[in-house]
């Protein structure tokens, strides 16, 4: 793992469609910046690459909804967005743009050398076509009815309301989202990725990182294999992207997929980092070279991409090659979600809590320490308005502010503000929480040692192995035994009987404090360069951090030692760190938020009051044309790529017949298997996914969502009419 001489980190491209919330910050931004700190602490060479995802249909409906142009779509929320990370001190070394001129030519150039090995496969296919709009239509400017669950408003690639992942010709009355107009279907070219060809580089790619990657992403990842993988389209008819660098007719008309070019990005983004530094050639040495580390922060929803599609993209470039290789990542550290009170965020439901916002209100480090404890690494967390309050009372001011201004405020007004002995390294080494101070000051080596070096060291490598709630809250720990060693010595009562006692115990904690202002960087940066300016040191942490790049003597190895000596002179004065918050403060968020659960609640309500309004009248013999059935569930399965679906034999009397039934998140097969259920026997059949369902079976859903397959009961029923 140390082999590696330096470490690209990049982060997901967030779409320009709107400003990024607290949810993405702590599921990428927020970690990836806690890990490239804490690796410039160390001296390592890494950068930190990302920026704004500017194609793709989210841009162009953003841009219809709000009737402007893309291009001030994406204008407005790169701004937006850069600005809120800059004031959250994301340190990107590069925050690029897909709709720059060298990403353009990256992406062409990848869809060339492709293209030109023949790997991509031409296909013509039947898409919805707008004849009002002149356009194709992809598969988000479809909406129809829903064929599992009867949404009416489905999408065109999933149903909001079932979770299925559904293709526009599986929709019921498919209408345009541009003209209302029910599209027609046309013959269009699109180019192909075989992924599949790929499949088996793929396998043993993932099976050389299976020990170092989370499960959740091994797991993910391994699930798209089982499957196998299928060509998928990387062309679509669409005017804003990435042009088909091709001069035929077919490519006329035809940009990259987004997602084929947003991945590239990193790559493009790169490129732009060292021309800027006057270096153009440096990105290859992030690139290309082995020995560089390639680490993607993203979140769950994005692993496939990550894990299978982007590394196919490098493979087909690679492939034949001797030159100019790309790396495949190193590691893929997908978060699961950070929900907020309870809930998850939602854009279209308007509930979220947007990044920029949150930080006209509250300082930047309070919000980065609260959600590095909630970080959710193997499952979904919650943040609280009170949790944070909570956090940033009692840990960030009560505990290390305290202990930093009570430090500095001492020494200032016992010592002249100036470090009053040497600081012994052993007491720095293993200070102990409770000193005996009898004559001369001893450690009380048998209870209560800390040991800090074995500490610092089991941060590092929760760092290195991406625990970061673990790193900052064992921090803290650092900070909370620091505390109680200064309360539990009393300096200042000890200072009226034995002033070098009281000397000594000082120089420890500055010493500490100083420790704890490198410790704490990566989480809380603005805070510790205040601290570091409290202290007396001429510039900050991110000023002198840029200077050491010998992981021999780096700042986390000068944080294990001494770095106070006697006659340091701290700066003067002291600042309070932290300000809590009251309670005052939070009331109106809780508020606010009481409102938009309530708003949700009724939206729930007047849902429920819509099914309320029944379907039009039919008569009796309408109904008594209706067969239902009480059927047998004989066997199940689940339906390859159609992640919803179960697969139904179902013995009705002496006829078997097949169903597919949208219950997969609801029911495994084996539960289904041995089932009476409710068959409607004589609905007309119909064929999704390539397999024919012959009827349909009867369920009703819950308050949570989660259906009930209803189940009759009775003696030798099977077959049997219901009436
Ligand atoms: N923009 C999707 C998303 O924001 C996409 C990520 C691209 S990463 C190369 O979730
Ligand atoms: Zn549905």
């Amino acid at each position: 793992m140390s082999d590696f001489k330096r470490t690209l980190v990049t982060t997901a491209l967030p779409y320009a469609n709107g400003p990024v919330h607290l949810g993405h910050l702590a599921g990428v931004y927020l970690p990836a910046d806690i890990y490239v700190r804490y690796k410039r602490l160390k001296g390592e060479d890494i950068i930190h690459i990302g920026g704004s995802d500017e194609h793709g249909v989210p841009i162009t409906i953003t841009a219809e909804k709000e009737g402007i142009s893309p291009r001030d779509v994406v204008d407005r929320y790169h701004r937006m967005n850069l600005d809120a990370f800059s004031k959250c001190y994301i340190s990107f070394d590069y925050y690029g743009r897909t709709t720059s001129e060298v990403h353009h030519k990256t992406a062409q150039e990848f869809f060339l050398e492709i293209e030109q090995k023949g790997i991509f496969q031409q296909k013509t296919e039947k898409l919805f076509f707008d004849t009002k709009a002149g356009r194709f239509l992809s598969d988000r400017y479809v909406t129809g009815t829903c064929p599992i669950c009867n949404n009416p408003e489905a999408n065109g690639d999933q149903c909001e309301q079932c979770g299925t992942h559904l293709s526009p010709l599986e929709l019921i009355n498919p209408k345009s989202k541009l003209s209302d107009a029910t599209p027609e279907l046309r013959d269009t070219m699109h180019w192909y990725f075989p992924l599949g060809r790929f499949q088996e580089q793929l396998e043993a790619y993932v099976n050389t990182h299976e020990d170092e990657w989370r499960s959740n992403v091994v797991n993910y990842t391994r699930t798209w294999l089982k499957q196998g993988l299928n060509d998928r389209a990387i062309t679509r008819d669409l005017s804003w992207g990435i042009k088909v660098p091709l001069e035929s007719e077919e490519a006329s008309g035809k940009v990259l997929y987004v997602w084929f070019d947003a991945v590239l990005g990193y790559i493009s983004f790169t490129k732009e980092w060292a021309a800027e530094r006057g270096e153009s050639n440096l990105w290859t040495s992030y690139w290309q070279d082995p020995q560089c580390r390639l680490v993607h922060f993203i979140g769950k929803d994005n692993v496939v991409f990550h894990t299978l599609m982007f590394p196919a993209i490098l493979m087909a470039w690679n492939e034949g090659r001797s030159n100019e290789l790309y790396n495949l990542a190193d590691n893929v550290p997908a978060s699961e979600f950070m929900n907020f009170e309870g809930r998850k965020f939602s854009k279209s439901r308007n509930y979220a809590v947007y990044l920029g916002e949150f930080l006209e209100k509250f300082p930047a480090d309070t919000l980065r320490y609260s959600i590095a404890m909630n970080y959710p690494e193997n499952k979904d967390t919650d943040f609280s308005w009170q949790d944070f309050q909570n956090r940033t009372n009692g840990e960030l001011a009560d505990t290390l502010g305290n202990f930093i201004k009570r430090s500095v405020d001492f020494t200032n007004s016992k010592f002249g503000g100036v470090v009053p002995i040497d600081c012994p390294p052993h007491l720095m080494e293993s200070f102990a929480v409770i000193l005996t101070h009898d004559n001369d000051v001893e450690i009380d080596r048998l209870d209560n040692r800390v040991n800090l070096d074995d500490l610092i060291d089991e941060i590092g490598q929760a760092y290195e192995q991406f625990h970061f709630r673990e790193a900052v809250s064992k921090t803290m720990d650092i900070a909370r035994k620091a505390n109680r060693y200064l309360t539990q010595n009393e300096p200042w009562k000890l200072i009226k009987s034995d002033r070098d006692a009281a000397a000594q115990i000082m120089s420890v904690s500055l010493n500490l404090c100083h420790t704890l202002a490198l410790l704490f960087y990566p989480v809380i940066p603005e805070t510790c360069n205040r601290i570091y300016a409290m202290l007396g040191f001429d510039g900050t942490i991110d000023s002198i951090i840029k200077q050491v790049v010998n992981p021999e003597n780096s700042l986390w190895e000068q944080a294990k030692k001494p770095g106070l000596q006697k006659g340091h002179k701290l700066r003067g004065n002291s600042e309070i760190l932290f300000t809590k918050i009251e309670d005052s403060a939070i009331a109106p968020e809780l508020e606010k938020i009481a409102a938009l659960l309530a708003e949700a609640e009724k939206r729930e309500a007047g849902a429920e009051q819509e099914r309320m309004e029944f379907k039009p009248e039919i008569s009796f013999d309408d109904f008594q044309k209706v067969d239902l059935r009480v059927a047998r569930v004989i066997a199940a399965e689940k339906v390859q790529k159609a992640g919803k679906l179960l697969k139904l034999q179902l013995q009705v009397g002496s006829v078997t017949k097949q169903v597919l039934a949208g219950i997969a998140k609801h029911y495994t097969p084996e539960e289904m298997i041995g089932k009476n259920v409710v068959l409607v026997a004589n609905l007309a059949e119909r064929s999704i996914r390539d397999e024919v369902s012959e009827g349909m079976i009867l369920a009703v859903e819950g308050a949570d969502g989660k259906l009930f397959v209803l189940e009759p009961s009775g003696n030798e029923i099977n077959g049997k009419q219901i009436q």
